[in-house]
């Protein structure tokens, strides 16, 4: 049975691609078979203070048979910074690649917006069928490319998507890009046959990527500043980017 989707307290009033983004995730999820998934138990909605505007974080996480996490993340810091934050962690059974979301909106403009389907092996490429199923789609163009951070360029993809939306209709290709992405996984996941022995190296990769994405200091800062430097770091190596255990 598909678990029911509550509608969350802080989305209305969230920046609308940040809303119909969730969404969208949201209903592609429910092709899947899913089961909850625990996050420690008091960091499932958290509430703290940045420079005295208060900050709301909403987390949802399931599990599946292919997925380990999956980790949907809507945080509001008081009127001006939205953030969405979206990862899917494959069971190391299946040689899936993780896919990865990041949108922040400061006083209502969107600052950065990414996307990834980053590989889930050390050669760092996507297999055959993920590569022609993302080349095959439409072809993106946006006004303001960002560069990738040191720590990202060694796990993101050839398909990564990192930009400042300029427009309404840029964001929409950013909409519309994101959910293809999340499509073609979510099929390949349904008709992917597990690999056990191909564990190790699986886990070893999903390990080195959450390494990677524990580097993102602006992540920190922000957390750091709302809490304190010990609640940022606990948060980010157990709900945000927890290493899997052997
Ligand atoms: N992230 N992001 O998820 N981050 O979580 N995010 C920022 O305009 C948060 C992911 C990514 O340029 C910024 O520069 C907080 C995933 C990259 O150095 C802020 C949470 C991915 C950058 C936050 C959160 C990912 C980035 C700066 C927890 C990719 C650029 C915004 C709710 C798959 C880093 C800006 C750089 C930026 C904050 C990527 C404030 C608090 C899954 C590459």
């Amino acid at each position: 049975m598909p678990l029911s989707v509550a509608t969350s307290s802080i989305r209305q009033h969230q920046h609308p691609l940040v809303r119909q983004l969730a969404e969208g995730i949201e209903a592609c999820w429910q092709q899947l078979e899913l089961s909850p998934c625990y996050l420690p138990e008091d960091l499932g909605y958290v509430e703290g203070k940045l420079e005295g505007e208060k900050l709301v974080i909403e987390n949802r996480c399931y599990q599946t048979p292919q997925f380990r996490k999956m980790h949907l993340e809507l945080a509001k810091i008081g009127k001006n910074l939205d953030i969405l934050h979206c990862v899917m962690f494959p069971r190391p059974e299946y040689e899936l690649p993780i896919f990865g979301c990041d949108i922040v909106s400061g006083r209502g403009q969107i600052s950065a917006a990414i996307v990834d389907l980053s590989a889930a092996t050390a050669t760092g490429n996507l297999t055959a069928e993920y590569n022609s199923q993302l080349s095959n789609l439409a072809q993106t163009s946006y006004s303001q490319p960002r560069d990738l951070p040191e720590w990202g360029k060694r796990i993101f993809s050839e398909f990564c998507c990192f930009v400042k939306p300029t427009s309404l209709a840029e964001e929409q290709q950013f909409l519309v890009q994101t959910k293809a992405y999340l499509s073609i996984h979510v099929q390949r996941a349904l008709s992917k046959m597990p690999t056990p022995e191909r564990r190790t190296d699986l886990l070893d990769r999903q390990r080195y990527y959450c390494r990677q994405q524990q580097k993102n200091d602006k992540t920190r800062r922000v957390l750091e500043k709302a809490f304190d430097p010990q609640w940022a770091e606990r948060y980010m190596t157990t709900v945000l980017f927890d290493l899997p255990e052997a």
